[in-house]
């Protein structure tokens, strides 16, 4: 008997599309979804072909979070020590893939499912996305980097209100917030999201991750110190082969021709 896959890959053009497949529970985290993200990820590092990665989800849902019939692994996980329990494993190499990752958000995007768009470099959303960590609803707290990553990208108050209250807030509201940076018509997240992925493969693969990793360096440091991470990487990129052909290309009115890593 052949199981469904938990996560669909498809390639549209150097964008690989990662669609969650659990529609019945509205695409919840199951332990063996946030695997088969996982090893699709770290596929997707390796494979020259891809410069971008969507994240989205199947029939008109994002994530509904981590999936509630399973809570009992979180009790009996280790606090630390095995990482690959309860797709921790997942978290931890997703904050450090090197290639941009974009979220297409339709429908609920709800406590895991709003974390895993908030670990995403990128939030699309459509008209119909609702964002929200009602995890203090259910007696615990976000677990998979919700109340670091919402702080830092709404701010203070606004990541407050919903983490204490609970309450889920519409894509408009999303977007005036800083949680996403596009709002679309209603089933035009993954459109969307493929246009700013195919905008990102234009451009030189070597200087898109030097850049993603100097942005999030930001997170990490102080002002002084992501400086000079910055200045460490674009030493690195003014020396790459990509950054000699793009400015030729330039000079020469043609388009680059980048390299594949
Ligand atoms: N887990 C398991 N099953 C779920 C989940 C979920 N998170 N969400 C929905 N489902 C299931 C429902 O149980 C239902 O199953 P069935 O058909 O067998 O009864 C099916 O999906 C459809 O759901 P509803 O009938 O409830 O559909 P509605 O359209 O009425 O409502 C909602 C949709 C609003 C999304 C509603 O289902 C809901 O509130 N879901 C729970 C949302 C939630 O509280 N999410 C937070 C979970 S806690 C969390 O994510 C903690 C993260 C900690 C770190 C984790 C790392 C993974």
């Amino acid at each position: 008997m052949t199981t469904q896959p938990l996560v669909e890959r498809s390639e549209v053009g150097a964008v690989l599309v990662l669609t969650l497949a659990r529609p019945r529970a509205k695409n919840a985290l199951s332990a063996e979804l946030m695997e088969e993200l996982r090893i699709a990820l770290q596929r997707a590092a390796q494979e020259e072909s891809v410069r971008a990665v969507v994240v989205t989800g199947q029939d008109g849902n994002f994530c509904a979070g981590a999936d509630i019939s399973a809570f009992e692994n979180f009790r009996t996980a280790p606090l630390v020590g095995d990482r690959s329990r309860c797709g921790q494993l997942f978290w931890d190499e997703l904050s450090s893939f090197p290639k941009p990752v974009v979220a297409a958000v339709e429908g609920y995007a709800l406590g895991g499912g709003c974390e895993l768009a908030l670990a995403c470099d990128i939030v699309v959303a459509a008209e119909s996305a609702t964002f929200g960590l009602p995890e203090v609803k259910l007696g615990v707290i976000p677990g998979a980097g919700g109340t670091q990553n919402l702080i830092r990208s709404v701010g203070k108050a606004a990541a407050m209100q919903m983490l204490l209250t609970g309450t889920a807030i519409s894509a408009d509201e999303a977007r005036r917030m800083g949680l996403a940076s596009t709002v679309c018509a209603e089933g035009e997240a993954l459109e969307a999201a493929l246009a700013i992925g195919h905008a990102i493969s234009g451009n030189s693969p070597t200087a898109v991750a030097l850049a993603k990793n100097a942005a999030l360096a930001a997170l990490d440091t102080g002002l002084a110190q992501g400086l000079e991470h910055e200045k460490r990487n674009f030493h690195v990129a003014i020396l790459s082969p990509d950054s000699y052909e793009g400015q030729q290309a330039f000079l020469e009115k043609r388009r680059p021709a980048f390299s594949q890593t």
